[in-house]
């Protein structure tokens, strides 16, 4: 569904609950991360991009005044609800934690947003490593910006969604998500130094190649604490290597400390040196239209989180050999799995003429494999947040 599509409809359901058409239509997409996994809370590169796929948010003012933010969801049977006239703590239900937390963030800069119907229709799959909570949290910073008239800096808009998350979500994510729903521009990569903040856009425009999505439909829950866990065995190594974060850790010093550190945080600081390394040689690959470049630095990454991270699973490994199966000759350049991991999708760089043929394929061998149905469909880089209707 175009984004188009998905706010007409969110505007038609807004209506049919409130009986008037919404003032305000807002949208911030999901994302998929090309390469660079678990490695924006160890400060170093990620490439993601913005994907066509949207929380939309329709908002009005409620007929009767007040000062409760009600948002309801085509995906949830409970509303949140947000008194803006009180202090704000994290509660249920669970999901109104991702908008709670955003509003206590405007709030505290002295911008409450006050009472407000909301209607949330969204695109984005849930639990599938796609960052559904990030665009959530983003689309409503966007509908509050839309809704006070303040536009903050894209950073501290980015940074506000990423408290939100940590501090009323629970989840202490890292800053790359919110950045590219934020910050994603049509037909480009969004290459960012998650330690300094600065972004670079790469240029992903040539029809000839695609992004290819395929959700192994596995739950993946980032609050399951092996998030933390692995960032916690990250911080050891750090110290352990006496550096402010694996950002600044080379191979050479990695083998050098090996006796000092225990095997396995040895093997998650080895994934976190050589991913910085490949994110940066396949921003440079892409660039320059290196697709079989590109895509072995991709395998190479999955192998990385399969084996020194251990963060894939048995469906996700299934649909990158299924994706190997198939190959170059067949018009994949590589695949890996993406986001989170424990569950969600994998991503494939593919020859778009092969699109139809390489899906068909991935669809039976996967269902072969594991007896599920993956969803797979294909991605051009999208747009940031934007304001449909002000
Ligand atoms: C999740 C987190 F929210 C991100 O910050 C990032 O660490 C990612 O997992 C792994 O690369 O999406």
């Amino acid at each position: 569904m175009t984004l188009q599509e998905l706010s007409t409809q969110a505007a038609r359901e807004f209506e049919r609950a409130f009986a008037r058409p919404p003032r305000w239509i807002v949208a911030a997409p999901g994302r998929v991360n090309v390469i660079g996994e678990h490695i924006d809370y160890n400060d170093g590169f990620v490439l993601p991009m913005a994907i066509e796929h949207y929380a939309v948010m329709a908002a009005d003012r409620p007929a009767g005044g007040g000062s409760v933010l009600r948002i309801h969801s085509t995906a949830e049977t409970e509303p949140a609800l947000i008194d803006t006239a009180a202090p704000l703590k994290p509660g249920p239900p669970k999901w109104s934690n991702y908008p709670r937390g955003v509003a206590a963030g405007f709030m505290a800069r002295g911008l409450n947003p006050g009472g407000l119907d909301v209607w949330l229709r969204s695109s984005v799959p849930y639990g599938s490593g796609l960052s559904s909570s990030a665009s959530l949290e983003v689309c409503t910073a966007t509908l509050i910006e839309a809704v006070t008239g303040a536009k903050i800096d894209p950073v501290e808009k980015a940074l506000l969604c990423q408290k939100a998350e940590h501090e009323f979500a629970g989840v202490p994510c890292g800053i790359m998500d919110q950045f590219i729903s934020v910050m994603g521009r049509e037909n480009h990569l969004l290459l960012l130094d998650c330690r300094s903040r600065q972004t670079e856009l790469v240029p992903m425009r040539d029809p000839s190649v695609e992004l290819l999505i395929a959700n192994t439909n596995v739950k993946h829950e980032l609050g399951s604490g092996q998030y933390a866990r692995r960032r916690a065995q990250c911080e050891a190594a750090a110290r352990i290597l006496g550096l402010p974060s694996l950002r600044d850790a080379s191979a050479a010093g990695l083998e050098r400390a090996q006796a000092r550190m225990d095997s396995e945080v040895f093997r998650r600081a080895r994934h976190v040196i050589g991913e910085i390394e490949r994110t940066v040689q396949a921003a440079g690959a892409i660039r320059a239209s290196n697709w079989e470049e590109a895509g072995r630095l991709m395998y190479a990454s999955h192998r990385s989180l399969r084996d020194d991270y251990e963060v894939s699973c048995a469906e996700l490994d299934a649909l990158v050999e299924i994706a190997q199966s198939i190959g170059l000759s067949g018009g994949v350049f590589g695949c890996r799995m993406t986001g989170g991991g424990f569950g969600g999708c994998a991503v494939a760089l593919v020859k778009s003429q092969a699109v139809a043929a390489i899906t068909k394929k991935m669809a039976a061998d996967y269902k072969t494999r594991t007896g599920l149905a993956a969803t797979i469909f294909c991605s051009r880089p999208a747009a940031g947040a934007t304001v449909i209707k002000a």
